[in-house]
C-alpha cells in the first residue's frame, strides 16, 4: 500500500538559493541535507507535514552534482520546476513488484539507496502520464539505547 506523498522532488541550479526561498517565502527549514552520489544531487528536505502511517512529507530540493546526472539533463531541457513524486510505501519491495505486473517500468531491480537511508526505485515517466514517479520505504526508526 502507498500511504502518503513522501516527497515532491524540485530541481534547482542553486540549492543555497532556492533553500533561501522557502525560508524566506514560507519559513520552511532544512530538515536534512546530503549528497547522494549515485543519484549525482546534492539535496535538502524541507519538512512539511507528519503524516498518519507515521512518516511524513517532505520538498526535496535537488541540486546536480555533476554534468551527466538525471538532474543535470533535466534541468538543462527543462530549467527549474518539478523533477518527480514519490509516495511512501512500508514495503518498496512488493509494491514495486506489484506495480511492474501491471506493465509500468520499474526502473532498478533492487531500490537504491535514497535520502536519510530510505529505499527507493523510481517509475519510468513515460509509463506514468509524463510524471517521474519515485516509491520509498523510510529507513527503520532507531530504538532507543537501554
Ligand atoms: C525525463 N523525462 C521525464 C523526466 N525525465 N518526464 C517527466 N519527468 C521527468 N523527471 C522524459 C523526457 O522528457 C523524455 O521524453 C523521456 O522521458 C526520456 O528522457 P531523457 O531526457 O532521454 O532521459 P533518460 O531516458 O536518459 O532518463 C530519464 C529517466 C532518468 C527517467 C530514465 O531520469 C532516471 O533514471 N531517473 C531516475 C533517477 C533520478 O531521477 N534521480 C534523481 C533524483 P521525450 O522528450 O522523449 O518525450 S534522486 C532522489 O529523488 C533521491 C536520492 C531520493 O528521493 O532520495
Ligand atoms: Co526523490
Amino acid at each position: 500500500m502507498l500511504t502518503r506523498i513522501d516527497h515532491i522532488g524540485i530541481a534547482c541550479f542553486d540549492l543555497d538559493r532556492t533553500v533561501e526561498f522557502y525560508r524566506a517565502t514560507y519559513g520552511f527549514e532544512v530538515f536534512h541535507s546530503e549528497v547522494n552520489e549515485e543519484q549525482g544531487v546534492r539535496e535538502a528536505m524541507l519538512k512539511i507535514n507528519s503524516t498518519d502511517d507515521g512518516g511524513a512529507s517532505y520538498l526535496q530540493l535537488l541540486e546536480p552534482t555533476r554534468e551527466d546526472s538525471t538532474v543535470a539533463k533535466w534541468l538543462a531541457k527543462n530549467g527549474e520546476g518539478v523533477h518527480h513524486i514519490a509516495f511512501g510505501t512500508a514495503d518498496v519491495d512488493a509494491e514495486s513488484a506489484d506495480i511492474r505486473e501491471k506493465g509500468v517500468r520499474v526502473l532498478y531491480e533492487e531500490p537504491r539507496r535514497g535520502s536519510m537511508g530510505s529505499r527507493i526505485t523510481f517509475l519510468h515517466p513515460k509509463d506514468c502520464h509524463g510524471v517521474l514517479t519515485e516509491l520509498v520505504t523510510s529507513a527503520p526508526v532507531e530504538s532507543p539505547e537501554h
